[in-house]
């Protein structure tokens, strides 16, 4: 998970960009070799601070989403040239942001009792029917990239951990009844640490979580999302379909409901189509 070098204008070089999908494919995660200028850097700080000044006392622990509308400095973390390059490797020809997340974790013990002090393992996507599985593993549906706006050289500092490979051992394998799933997974946790404006890519699928901040710097960071255009958004809401339009019409409309956790349509809501469908929708893991 290799070393950083430049800043995040600079676009990967082809060799690059091969070594970073063979990395991908093996651990699920990878260090960006690219990273946040210092300008970009300062603007994403000022505007987080605002953000979370204006939301909450600012000893917490803050989370918020959706953040393109909040800020160009967001629209301009969730631009960068090496990110797009590799997320549009991994993902497919047509991106949009799932999900868009701000934290800023201060190191207090008022926190210790917020979900947001820390993260536990987990994987990411639905819960609890995960993402379909191909071939016996989860299938690749979201990459998500966490920018770190401070150093974050280890533990103390919050740093983001994963396991490398979880991403190819399938749901049914995990064992959520002990204390520390992960060590059931695939092996040891990974520490990634990153400089400031540091930039880590990781799979839908790949075991993570990050430590309490014990430093005096809060940790600030955000984590961007990226899909298919299909993959619906969850940090903001779909467009609604006026009442009384047909179902056809409904989900034409980018859907009819927005079930909690949607994150893909389900096979109810596609059921409109089977008339003119020429084979039936496979369910979620079927060949
Ligand atoms: O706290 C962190 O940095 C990790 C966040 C995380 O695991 C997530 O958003 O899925």
């Amino acid at each position: 998970m290799g070393a950083v070098s430049g800043f995040h204008d600079r676009p990967l070089a082809p060799d690059e960009r091969e070594s970073l999908r063979d990395a991908f494919a093996r651990d699920g995660a990878v260090i960006v070799p690219r990273r946040a200028s210092p300008e970009l850097i300062a603007r994403a700080v000022a505007a987080i601070d605002r953000i979370a000044a204006a939301g909450e006392a600012s000893d917490r622990s803050f989370r918020a989403d959706d953040l393109l509308p909040r800020d160009p400095a967001f629209r301009d973390l969730a631009s960068i040239p090496a990110v797009l390059q590799l997320v549009l490797d991994l993902v497919g020809p047509t991106l949009h942001l799932a999900q868009s997340t701000l934290f800023r974790r201060p190191a207090v013990a008022a926190a210790a009792d917020d979900y947001r002090d820390a993260s536990p393992w987990h994987a990411d996507g639905p819960t609890p029917n995960h993402y379909p599985v191909v071939d016996g593993v989860p299938a690749l549906l979201v990459v998500k990239v966490g920018i770190f706006l401070g150093d974050v050289p280890d533990e103390d500092a919050g740093a983001l951990r994963v396991v490398p490979g979880s991403h190819r051992r399938a749901p049914g394998t995990w064992d959520l009844s002990v204390p520390t799933p992960l060590m059931r997974v695939a092996g040891p946790p990974r520490t990634l640490a990153v400089p400031a404006g540091g930039i880590i890519a990781f799979h839908n699928a790949v075991w993570h979580g990050a430590s309490s901040n014990r430093r005096s710097e809060p940790r600030r960071n955000v984590y961007l999302t990226y899909a298919p255009l299909w993959h619906r958004a969850v940090d903001r809401d779909q467009p609604r379909a006026p009442d009384g339009w047909d179902a056809v019409a409904r989900v034409l409309h980018a859907g009819a409901t927005r079930p909690e956790r949607a994150f893909f349509p389900t096979a109810d809501e596609l059921d409109p189509f089977a008339p003119w469908r020429a084979a039936p929708v496979p369910a979620h893991g079927a060949r």
